[in-house]
Order: C-alpha cells, then structure tokens, then sequence
C-alpha cells in the first residue's frame, strides 16, 4: 500500500510495513493513499482554524516563549505538574507495560520508539522486529570512522557525535529521492527510511567515540544477539548484566519531553525545511550539547565532584551541602539538574532512577549525595525567590548511576543522551512528514515595534 521504492536505490531489501500502513486511508486507492492522521489535520484546520489556544504576552517573546503553544507534536505531551506521558502513557506505567528482554526487568527502547511512532504499546513481537531491522541496518561506512579519526583525540564527544551524524548524510535516502523528483505523499517514508538507519547506527558511532577517546582506540563489534541498548553497552565496554539494564533504562526515558525543548524543537525545525534526518538531527544534538540542556548530565557530575574535592572526599554531611549550593549561587552559576522550563516537580524520569537505584544498587556514595541533595536543594532554590522549578530534572541522577557501573567519563554523558533523543525526534520527524507539516516560520518584532504597540495600547486604554 505504501509508494514503491526501487530496491537498488533504497539499498534495502526489508521494509516496515505494517504499523504504520495500518494507520493509511487506502479506502481511495493506492495513489491517492493518505495517512489518516493528515487527512484529519486537514479537517481540523478547515472547520476549527480559527480557535484560539491561547494569547500572547510581551514578556513570552523576550523570555525564551515560555508557556507559549508553536507547534505540534504527538510522541509526548508535558504536562507542568505530572511530567512527561508518551502517547498518553507515564514512565512508571511504561517500565511495568512495555516488553522487557527475556530475563530482564527493565523496557527496551524499541518498544517506547513503537509506541511514539506507531501509537500504539507493541507486542513483544512487534519489539522483535524493530530490535531486528535496527540489527540488519546497523552498518557504519568506514569513511565515517575516518572523519572521526581526522579529529584530535580530546575533542568534545558531543562534536565528534554530531561530525559522526554529518559525515553519514551522504547515506541519506531521501535527499537522493528528493534529488531524484518524489511525491510530497511519499516523504515519510524515506524519512522513516533515514531515521531507521540513523537509529540503528548511533550506538556504533557513540560507542566508537568512546573507545576512541577514553579506551585507547580497542573496537569492540557489534553482538547481533543482543537487543539495541545492550549491544550499545557491549560496544561501548560493558558485559555485566546490571550495565545493560540500566542502558534500557536511561535509552527508554530520554527519548523524548514533548516538542518545545532544544533537542526537539531544533529537529523539528531543521527538518520543516525538508532538511533530510541526518542534517535534521545533527541539529539538534548540537542543541543538547548545551550546558543549560543535555549537557547538564555531565555538568552534575562535575559538580558533586567538585564537593567531594573541596571537602576531603567522603560523604559531605547536609549543612556542608548547603553551603556548596549557597556558594554556587553567590558565584552566579547554575545549580546543575535543577530547575526547569515547563516542569514544575520532581521529574519522573528523575523518580525512575531513583527507584531503579533504591531497587538495584541500594548503597553508593554518589548515589546517596545525589538523595541528600535532593533533600536540601529545594528550600534554597525555593528560598532565592526567582527559581520557578527547585525540583530535579533527569539530569540530576542519570550521572550517578553510570558512575555506579563504572563509567567516569562525564564527558561523554550526553552521547548516551543523544543516542536515546533519537528516538523521539526521529519519530515526529517521520510524523510530521506523514502529516504535511509545512516549513516553519514565525514571525519577530524589533523592540521598536514592541514599543509601538505599548504606547498604542496606553492610549487605547486611556481613550476608553
Ligand atoms: N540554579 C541556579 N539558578 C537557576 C536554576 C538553577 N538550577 N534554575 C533557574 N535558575 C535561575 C535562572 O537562571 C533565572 O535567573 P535570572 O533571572 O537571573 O536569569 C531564574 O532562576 C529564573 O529561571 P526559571 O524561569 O526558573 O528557569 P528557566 O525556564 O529560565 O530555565 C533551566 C530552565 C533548566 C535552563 C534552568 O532551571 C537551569 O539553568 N537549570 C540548571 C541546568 C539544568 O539542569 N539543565 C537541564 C534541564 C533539563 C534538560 O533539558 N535536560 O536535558
């Protein structure tokens, strides 16, 4: 039912047909196929374009449009005080519904990229299948690694990932398509295409990098019996079984945190530009380098460190907490892992982590700073006035945990981030070409404007 696709150019014999075919109107035919999600869209706008989501204020768009509504996304919706829900599911409900590896106890990433992109929990075969076509497709060029080796060893890994992704744009098989002449209708599925490849090969890549940078440049293949994120961990170093279930951890809740966020956005963006999913991407990993987004991970890390050293090591005691947080906001920086744009509570993800640290680990020392900090931080975030967020975000715990299983290189946190952000993104960017999104283009003011507006609204108000 989907528009054929030369096998040659594709350089793929397999597709993935059905959940998504399930969700097109072929009621009109083969050619006139339409996702049902586009032909609804069109409706919406039709019949209720002119119903207003909400109102715009002067101080919305000189502060970062918080609280502003720009755009849709249908992976996951934010909600201020019960966090994050993926297609209507949260974290908790996901870790006990969606299908573990046979033995495990934690999800597998495939099945929440599923659920984003299909919208429904899959099977335990439906994750079968996704772990096997991202095993079939998981062949990095060596050109790639090239490029990587090109790049001093010290190099940031964020900007070697990001290189990694640019220097596979030349795989991508909708620019070639698009070069060729496609259908608008058919879009989606080379983007589905890209996004498959790209997912499938990012924990090669990642784990190259890391070899690379912190292992003395000894590769470790790919296990093709493993699922997604243990073959990661595998790559990256790590065979116990504890490592692995944290990686289907950490890849499940990271996917995604609705459409507004850097990562997000700027993938969205990018790619309304029909951008194809390599440059698309690549453009929003630059985004979660950023010290105030994924990079926060290993800004964490840095930070408790930093208290340790500063006290002597061992376990700081709360007062001496206190003052390294008070101290920390004298020097004008941020306390990292808290605070946030849109949550207004603990982050679940933050919970998650929590519960898998209480459940697997029970006793570490970093872990433990992480709970005391937990406990004093608030007030004092709180008690500054100005802090709208004084709960933890993700970014709080996920450093801890790695730590735990041996991984120090903080640096390299927010590759693992990048690996899972994939998911989410790529999934609405193949939605957002199924649906038509078109290119985005809001529009700006200069301060003069705003100005103008100001004056005219005194007067306006003085005259009634
Ligand atoms: N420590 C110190 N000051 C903080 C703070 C924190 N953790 N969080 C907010 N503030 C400050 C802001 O810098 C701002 O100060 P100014 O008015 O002087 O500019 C003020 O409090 C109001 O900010 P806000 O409205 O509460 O927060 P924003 O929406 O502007 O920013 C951030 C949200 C997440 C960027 C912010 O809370 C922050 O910088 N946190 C620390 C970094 C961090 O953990 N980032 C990761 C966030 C989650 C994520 O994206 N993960 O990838």
């Amino acid at each position: 039912s989907s528009p054929q696709i030369d096998e040659g150019e594709r350089g793929f014999s397999f597709r993935f047909d059905a959940p998504l075919d399930m969700r097109m109107d072929t009621t009109q035919g083969e050619t006139a196929a339409e996702f049902r999600a586009a032909a609804e869209i069109k409706d919406i706008i039709k019949n209720n374009g002119d119903l207003k989501l909400g109102e715009i204020t002067v101080a919305q768009v000189y502060q970062g449009m918080r609280g502003m509504v720009g755009m849709v996304t249908e992976t996951s919706r934010l909600d201020p005080e019960e966090g994050i829900r993926f297609r209507g599911y949260t974290i908790p409900e996901l870790r006990k519904q969606l299908p573990k590896a046979p033995g495990g106890t934690e999800p597998l990433p495939e099945g929440i990229f599923y659920l984003m992109l299909v919208g429904e929990l899959p099977t335990q075969d439906d994750v079968t299948f996704i772990t096997t076509e991202w095993t079939k497709r998981n062949n990095v060029p060596k050109h790639v690694f090239d490029v990587i080796e090109a790049l001093p060893v010290d190099t940031h890994p964020m900007t070697q990932f990001v290189i990694g992704i640019m220097a596979m744009q030349r795989e991508s098989v909708f620019a070639k398509a698009y070069a060729k002449g496609i259908n608008k209708k058919e879009y989606w599925d080379y983007v589905y295409e890209d996004s498959m490849n790209l997912i499938a090969r990012l924990p090669r890549i990642a784990a190259y990098i890391y070899r690379r940078k912190y292992k003395g440049g000894v590769h470790i293949e790919p296990d093709h019996k493993l699922d997604w994120a243990a073959n990661f961990a595998h790559m990256l170093g790590y065979e116990a079984f504890d490592m692995k279930r944290l990686m289907r951890l950490y890849l499940t809740i990271h996917v995604d945190h609705e459409g507004g966020n850097v990562s997000a956005h700027t993938t969205h963006l990018v790619g309304s530009a029909l951008s194809d999913p390599y440059l698309a991407f690549a453009a929003g990993m630059n985004g979660l380098a950023g010290p105030l987004h994924g990079l926060a991970n290993q800004e964490v890390l840095n930070w408790i460190m930093e208290l340790k050293e500063t006290l002597g090591g061992g376990l700081p005691t709360k007062e001496q907490i206190a003052d390294y947080i008070k101290k920390t906001l004298t020097e004008g920086k941020v306390v990292p892992g808290y605070g946030h744009a849109v949550l207004r509570k603990t982050d679940p993800r933050f919970s998650a982590q929590q519960d898998f640290y209480r459940t697997y680990i029970k006793h570490d020392d970093i872990c433990e700073i992480v709970q005391m900090v937990y406990e004093v931080a608030p007030p004092i975030l709180e008690g500054t006035g100005k802090i709208k967020n004084p709960w933890p975000n993700v970014d709080a715990h996920s450093g801890a945990l790695l730590v735990h299983y041996g991984m120090h290189e903080y640096d390299f946190y927010t590759v693992l981030f990048g690996v899972s952000r994939a998911l989410g993104v790529l999934a609405s960017l193949i939605w957002d070409r199924a649906t038509n999104s078109p290119i985005e283009r809001p529009g700006s003011l200069t301060t003069d404007n705003i100005k103008a507006k100001i004056k005219a609204a005194k007067e306006a108000a003085a005259k009634s």
